[in-house]
């Protein structure tokens, strides 16, 4: 079907198809860099992320240096229609130094600022709180041990001074995200003292001020992770009392719930006491498997709370999967593409005609629209959406999509 065509049966509705397009190119979506290397990172150290979090796969091409990384970013983001971002781990800088986590410091991340520059896009940034010794025991912040917190805490601290730095230089808010893997394998006694130390902990890490306007932090809850099923001390609770009161984002990662939530649910309701939020979009599979999102009920219900809900101007949307399976840059770029295709689709449905049904309790009426509206033609739009931005779909993007693989498959 032509664009045309489609535009005249989405008006017929009363739904701006320009107003859709030119809506879904300012939304920016921040990429995550550790699709692209397995969660490995480039601290000349081995051994695998832990915490609870594992890429499986070795498919070839892994990114092992700060250069390859960028270099698939750039393709990545040139399959993707608009201008995005990058959600860089501090585990990610790029020096010839081996600094500790308690030593980095911006300079250690300048490469990446200036590639960002080049490439006008947004950084994010997260503290790694896992994949290091001091972090073996599944405990960080929350340690027993002051040593070891005290530790964690430098980290955070140095990473948010990072963040605003990395803010500033781009003259764009760098969103910096708090996960930490603590908990318990088996069930602990005194839940109390570690979520006290989990707090006093933050408390130190934020007790510095940034500029919002260059930095902004987020703290990101768990239900439970592999070796620590008994508790997690970071629980939502726990978060998101703290994020109420110490006015942080909060971070809905939806693989951080039990498997039948509806994480989507959950942000009109928070989002009434937040100021921000910060979502990973993710798809767990019996677990937090992190897997490529795809188009289905859980991100089209996502994307429609978001527009629906009006919550577009205050959530940041980034992604968090890692699957070492497949293409890491054809991962990239099917799960962006998918939460774009999903945001779409809600800004293409008719929701004046929709809540005006559901408010006169008109449930048929809101029934027969959502389902007639699975028939309307929202791939005509999507391919009119990646015709302007340039960007090649179908088995022009397949070609692509294999040819870039194919040249990083020699990789070792
Ligand atoms: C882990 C959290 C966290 C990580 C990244 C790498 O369960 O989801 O966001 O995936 O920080
Ligand atoms: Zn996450």
């Amino acid at each position: 079907m032509s664009y045309e065509t489609a535009k005249a049966a989405f008006a017929d509705w009363g739904v701006d198809t320009e107003a859709a397009l030119d809506r879904l190119m300012t939304i920016p979506i921040s990429m995550h860099c550790w699709q692209g290397d397995d969660v490995v990172g480039f601290e000349r150290q081995t051994g695998t992320s832990g915490g609870g979090i594992q890429a499986t796969g070795n498919h070839p091409g892994r990114a092992r240096t700060p250069d390859e990384l960028r270099a698939d970013l750039n393709f990545a983001y040139a399959m993707i229609p608009g201008k995005h971002r990058l959600n860089l781990h501090a585990m990610y800088l790029d020096t010839d130094a081996s600094p500790d986590r308690d030593e980095i410091t911006y300079t250690h991340f300048e490469p990446w600022v200036d590639w960002a520059r080049e490439q006008g896009i947004g950084l994010d940034f997260n503290p790694t709180f896992f994949a290091h010794a001091k972090a073996d025991d599944n405990l960080t912040l929350s340690h027993p041990d002051a040593g070891i917190r005290d530790f964690w805490i430098e980290h955070g601290t140095r990473c948010r001074e990072i963040a605003a730095r990395m803010g500033a230089a781009l003259g764009s808010p760098c969103i910096n995200n708090i996960w930490v893997p603590d908990g318990y394998k088996d069930i602990p006694v005194d839940r109390m003292a570690a979520r006290t130390r989990l707090e006093q902990s933050l408390d130190a890490m934020l007790a510095t001020p940034q500029d919002t306007s260059h930095m902004r932090d987020a703290v990101e809850s768990k239900l439970f992770g592999i070796g620590v099923e008994a508790c997690t001390v970071g629980s939502h609770e726990f978060y998101m009392g703290y994020a109420i009161r110490k006015d942080t984002l909060l971070c809905l990662d939806m693989g951080h719930f039990h498997p039948t939530e509806n994480i989507a649910d959950k942000l009109s309701a928070v989002a009434l006491s937040l100021g921000e939020i910060l979502l990973h979009v993710s798809r767990p599979m019996r677990w937090d498997s992190d897997h490529v999102i795809l188009l289905n009920d859980d991100i089209l219900q996502m994307a429609h709370e978001l527009v629906s809900g009006n919550l577009l101007g205050k959530t940041h949307i980034g992604l968090d999967f890692f699957d070492a399976t497949i293409s890491r840059t054809a991962a990239w770029v099917i799960g962006t593409r998918n939460m774009q295709k999903a945001l779409l689709r809600a800004l293409l449905m008719p929701l004046g005609t929709l809540k005006a049904a559901e408010d006169r309790l008109d449930f048929t009426t809101r029934l027969t629209v959502t389902e007639e509206f699975k028939d309307m033609p929202f791939g005509a739009v999507w391919s009119e959406f990646i015709a302007r931005a340039e960007v090649p779909g179908g088995k022009a993007l397949i070609g692509e999509l294999d040819r870039y693989q194919a040249s990083v498959s020699d990789r070792g």
